[in-house]
């Protein structure tokens, strides 16, 4: 099955307001010109008013950001409870593709759902079908995505990379690293691009499903289950450098110092976002073309420089996950 890109990501937030503060003035996001589901109006009616007014807010109070051309890229929904995933969207191309994949994931017996059209007015897209991985994520395979192309970033001199490359990628603690690996690889069709090895068969397992070195990645550490981070690619080193000065000048807690990636190249520094979990912000992301050509590899050390505190950040995010019980998620 042919999964192209990481294209949306939900999660829960006791405050979906503090993520649209902290989401445009540390990120350099926008909020969405129009919540899904409500009308755009006829293109070009200089007297047509999007109902949410360019806020980015919707009725119930959920947050969406936009990156790029894509309507949005990150919902923020109130939840007392889950401050982690509450959903994780993967594209294909139309809506051959997903009823291929519908019969793809039925064939390995993996439940799933038809998405209403109710469900797939709320994404801003065609349809979907949702279904979930076995640590217990929720995934919606979707296709036809919104896109309105007036991205413009509340920073100055910023742009995301994004696009066909999908969002950034996710890191997810998994317990059950090996099946959940299985899952991605085996059904979902990702590809490993590798792995960097923990002491005592605890690891991160990169994963991809475009040029992106990768959209997913797996980390077992312990027993939790969860997020552990968001990344995304902005333009350039000097964003990177502008974010930083943005996350000290409002004293953002910095999980791990700005440092190189030895696998994907990516100059980055983490942050503890609003949620507890970290934000990667790096640039310069390895693409892989030759795809045929590629072997996996397996690293021993993660970085080329720098990343101080990135294996701390990984205990405290899986302490605080294994610290609030209930079936392990943030
Ligand atoms: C390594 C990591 C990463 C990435 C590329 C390489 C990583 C993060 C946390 C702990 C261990 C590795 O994008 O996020
Ligand atoms: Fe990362």
């Amino acid at each position: 099955m042919e999964i192209k890109s990481l294209g949306y990501i939900g999660i829960g937030s006791k405050d979906p307001l503090e993520w649209l503060k902290f989401g445009t003035e540390i990120l350099g996001m926008m909020p969405a010109r129009a919540v899904p589901g409500e009308s755009w109006g006829f293109p070009q009616d200089p007297n047509f008013k999007i109902a949410s007014g360019g806020k980015g807010i919707s009725d119930d109070g959920s947050v969406y950001l936009k990156l790029d051309d894509y309507q949005w890229r990150l919902g923020i929904h109130q939840d007392d409870k889950n401050h982690g995933i509450l959903y994780i969207g993967f594209e294909v191309d139309n809506i051959s593709k997903l009823e291929e994949a519908k019969s793809h994931l039925l064939d390995n017996k993996i439940d799933v759902l038809d998405g209403s059209i109710e469900d797939a007015k709320a994404r801003g897209v065609g349809g979907l079908i949702k279904l979930s991985d076995p640590s217990g994520n929720p995934i919606e395979i979707y296709y036809e995505p919104t896109l309105d192309y007036k991205f413009q970033s509340p920073v100055p001199n910023q742009t995301f990379v994004a696009g066909h490359l999908g969002l950034g990628h996710l890191m997810i603690l998994a317990a059950n690293r090996e099946q959940t690996y299985d899952f991605y690889t085996k059904i979902l069709g990702f590809k490993l691009t590798d792995y960097i090895s923990f002491e005592g068969g605890d690891g991160a397992w990169f994963m991809r499903c475009n040029p992106r070195h990768h959209s997913m990645a797996l980390s077992k550490f312990g027993e939790a289950n969860g997020m552990h981070h968001i990344m995304f690619q902005v333009d350039s080193i000097d964003s990177v450098g502008r974010a930083l000065d943005r996350i000290n000048a409002a004293n953002v807690p910095i999980s791990s110092t700005l440092g190189k990636h030895i696998n994907d190249l990516t100059t980055s520094v983490y942050i503890k976002g609003p949620n507890g979990w970290d934000i990667e912000i790096g640039a310069d992301t390895l693409n892989i073309h030759d795809d045929d050509k590629w072997i996996p590899k397996q690293f021993v050390e993660g970085d080329i420089w720098g990343h101080q505190g990135i294996m701390d950040s990984i205990a405290d995010v899986s302490a605080e996950i294994e610290e609030k019980g209930d079936d392990g998620k943030n």
